[in-house]
């Protein structure tokens, strides 16, 4: 058995105006794909080959830098692609309003802590919206590491994810990391970081 690529639930179009069809091809199917085929690779012959990837994932120490990349970028965009669809926005309710209340005063403050988290990440990395010790936290880390690996500076159970390696924006947005991380959020599917949030309580 091996890792493989997850298919998407929409179009490679579907994100237009805010992610573009050729980015988001080149990202799922070159990046992604290659990723995939890296941790088959660093996996093969290896006696843990068949765990689940959470797994691996949280125990990423005990492996090597092929591992912790790839898996890591394995396990990252399969959540992204995830927490985005088409028509996607507007605020979140339920069970997720009020933890984003509770722990930062309102969604507009959780936002713009993201942002920040997004814009600052130096060079390749990922800002994080994840459940730390029953409560929502902000976080951001560099590569493909994930708030879910032990070698985690804040660890956590990941509910949204925002992917700002530049492979991710620059066809469209070149250098303009800003305007991209203000795009997401007209397609991030609440109801799908909701149902995470549920999952990790
Ligand atoms: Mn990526």
């Amino acid at each position: 058995m091996s890792f493989e690529l997850p298919a998407l639930d929409y179009a490679f179009n579907a994100l237009e105006p805010h992610i573009d069809a050729r980015t988001m091809e080149i990202h799922h199917g070159k990046h992604h794909q290659a990723y995939v085929n890296n941790l088959n690779n660093a996996l093969k012959d290896h006696a843990d080959a068949n765990k689940p990837l959470e797994e691996i994932v949280r125990n990423i120490s005990k492996y090597s830098m092929a591992v912790r990349n790839n898996g890591g970028g394995h396990w990252n965009h399969s959540m992204f692609w995830k927490v985005m669809k088409p028509n996607g926005g507007g605020v979140p309710a339920g069970k997720l309003a009020e933890h984003i209340n509770a722990a930062f005063g309102s969604f507009e403050a959780m936002r713009e802590q993201f942002n920040q988290a997004a814009a600052t990440r130096f060079g390749s990395g990922w800002a994080w919206l994840i459940v730390h010790d029953g409560k929502l936290v902000i976080t951001s880390t560099p590569n493909q590491d994930n708030p879910l690996m032990d070698i985690a500076e804040v660890k956590g159970t990941p509910i949204l994810g925002l992917d700002v390696w530049e492979h991710a924006y620059y066809l469209h947005y070149q250098n303009r990391r800003p305007d991209y991380i203000n795009a997401f959020w007209n397609v991030i599917n609440w109801d799908e970081v909701n149902r995470r949030l549920e999952a990790a309580f």
